[in-house]
């Protein structure tokens, strides 16, 4: 049985980790059978989440190499109909999104200070003794610090979400009232930017950036399709 390394679900949330719910957003909606293994950054070869264990034992780190890597054994690639021109523009679009809405969600939890209020007694929850006293910290001081490089500081939530309410905007209106993002079919591109925004749309705690995405009617029809297709089954714990 393929292993999927990764977060426990959180929040309500399948998933806190984006690439996490990525990957297995795509393995439901394609209905390939995995048992998911709890786990974190420091026990992956690349240190990062997800990777995946395959029948065969092969070790694939990289959520797109991960989709890549299952796609290539599929009859019918979701890319297949995608002209190199929008083989382009959806790596540019993913890219954008990966990059700027993984540290705004990082912020929404870490940075802003009434994320940080209601996420660090959830996350103790799952550090237990020293650990939980400490750890919190340490990581927050280093992501702080890689915030700040970005522009991003807890004493400016406004100018700290500036740059994610306009991706935001940008990707309604790419959107439009298209299906999916690429038209009427669903792509590779889907799963990634919809478990971005449901890391947005669906955390239980506002802020700009969630209420500003929530008012976002065509975004949020287009999380509940993916929803409805890759996430029928799924309980929230
Ligand atoms: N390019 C990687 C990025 C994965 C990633 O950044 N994962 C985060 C969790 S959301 C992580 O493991 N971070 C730990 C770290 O950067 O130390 C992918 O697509 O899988």
């Amino acid at each position: 049985m393929i292993q999927l390394h990764q977060f426990r679900p959180f929040w309500g949330l399948p998933n806190a980790s984006p690439f996490c719910m990525k990957v297995e957003t795509y393995l439901r909606y394609r209905k390939i059978e995995f048992k998911t293994v709890p786990s974190n950054p420091r026990q992956s070869p690349s240190k990062k989440i997800p990777f995946i264990i395959t029948d065969d034992g092969q070790t694939i780190t990289d959520s797109e190499q991960i989709i890549a890597h299952f796609e290539a054994l599929q009859p019918d690639p979701m890319d297949a109909d995608l002209s190199h021109e929008k083989k382009a523009l959806a790596y540019l679009i993913r890219s954008k999104v990966e990059e700027e809405l993984y540290w705004q969600i990082t912020y929404m939890r870490w940075g802003d200070p009434q994320g940080w209020k209601v996420f660090l007694p959830d996350l103790k929850k799952h550090m237990q003794g020293l650990k939980g006293k400490v750890l919190p910290w340490i990581i927050r001081r280093m992501l702080l610090k890689q915030m700040s490089q970005r522009g991003m500081t807890s004493n400016d939530t406004t100018t700290s979400y500036a740059s994610g309410i306009q991706l935001i905007e940008v990707l309604a209106h790419l959107l439009g009232d298209k299906p999916y993002f690429l038209g009427e079919k669903i792509h590779t591109l889907d799963m990634s930017i919809y478990a971005f925004l449901a890391n947005i749309i669906d955390q239980p705690y506002t802020n700009l950036l969630h209420s500003y995405a929530n008012n976002m009617d065509n975004l949020s029809a287009y999380c509940q399709r993916i929803k409805q297709l890759a996430w029928n089954d799924w309980q929230v714990l």
